[in-house]
């Protein structure tokens, strides 16, 4: 089905201080290349690139260091904190923003921003976080420091990554509103974590069970019951890494080309998607661009590239 009147806005975040694995600062270079804003256009939608994000200055952002437990946060709050005033921005003015990373704590930002919108329409934001991680740790649990896996829990609200935005309350998305999707890696602490804030987490074991399509249409069933818009995260190590080699923390037994691909059909047909995070591409690990192009292919499907233009299923 095509949307001809949807509006992307297409920011490039090369930030990978997040990781413990330099490269990922290509990523939004390689996204380009794989043709992801030509191939919206190819679909009839308008596209417009902002280009990359410029990072504040480091003066702005002193002192921020968790007690030497988190790996470069300061420098990941001086991405994140533009990052989640130009997304909001690009939200106000009616685009669909999509985010191109760059690695996963950038989604602290762009969640921020897209939250902080949608809370002013008075719309509950929910959020389906495509992983093989639930990045729900935090300085004092995590294991690696690294700030690309805290940003689900920055965005439940976790008190303690308040500083990454100053101080600023960053619960606007509940987590009873969150789906982990594709969980195949949790850290002891972050698994307590998440039961005990509440997040909703589908595990590689449930998917082989039940299959993605049941699992992700009952989130998508609590979307519609509660008028809920959705943002969507997909961490490129969703996918098994035969599929995407290009990713820094390869996982094995992830999602196949074809669950992928109907996740973002499905997503398609529900029509609630109002942004997007492409993350953790790794152009230097990739393979002459496999990964990038698998990423450009799915989010085209995500809006409305289809084999027979079939009508949309009945998602009240
Ligand atoms: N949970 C581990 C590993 C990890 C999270 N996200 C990625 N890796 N990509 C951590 O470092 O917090
Ligand atoms: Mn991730
Ligand atoms: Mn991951």
């Amino acid at each position: 089905a095509k949307r001809t009147d949807t509006l992307i806005g297409i920011l490039g975040v090369p930030l990978e201080a997040g990781t413990g694995r330099r490269g990922a600062a290509m990523g939004p270079a390689a996204l380009r290349v794989a043709e992801l804003p030509e191939r919206l256009q190819a679909l009839g939608l308008k596209v417009e690139d902002f280009g990359d994000i410029v990072p504040d200055g480091l003066d702005t952002v002193d002192g921020l260091r968790f007690d030497g437990k988190a790996h470069l946060p300061a420098t990941v709050a001086t991405w994140v904190r533009p990052l989640a005033r130009k997304t909001r921005e690009i939200a106000g003015t009616g685009h669909t923003p999509i985010i191109l990373g760059g690695d996963h704590s950038l989604s602290m930002g762009s969640v921020m921003g897209v939250a902080r919108h949608w809370q002013e329409q008075d719309r509950p934001l929910f959020v389906l976080w495509l992983d093989a991680h639930a990045d729900f740790n935090t300085p004092s649990i995590s294991p690696s420091g690294n700030m690309h896996g805290m940003s689900l829990a920055l965005l439940a609200g976790e008190e303690e990554l308040r500083p990454v935005f100053d101080g600023e309350p960053t619960s606007f998305v509940a987590p009873s509103r969150m789906c982990v999707f594709g969980a195949r890696s949790i850290d002891p602490g972050e698994r307590d974590l998440l039961k005990k804030r509440g997040v909703n987490v589908v595990d590689m074991r449930m998917i082989d069970e039940h299959g993605v399509s049941v699992l992700i249409r009952s989130f998508l069933d609590q979307v519609v019951e509660q008028d809920g818009v959705l943002h969507v995260s997909l961490d490129v190590d969703f996918l098994d890494p035969s599929v995407a080699p290009g990713v820094g923390t390869t996982v094995p037994g992830g999602a196949t080309y074809r669950e992928a691909h109907l996740v973002m059909e499905m997503l398609e047909d529900f029509d609630r998607v109002v942004s997007v995070d492409v993350v953790e591409l790794n152009p230097f690990l990739d393979e002459r661009g496999r990964s990038a192009t698998v990423l450009a292919e799915l989010v085209a499907s995500l809006f409305g590239q289809d084999v027979m233009d079939r009508p949309t299923q009945a998602f009240a």
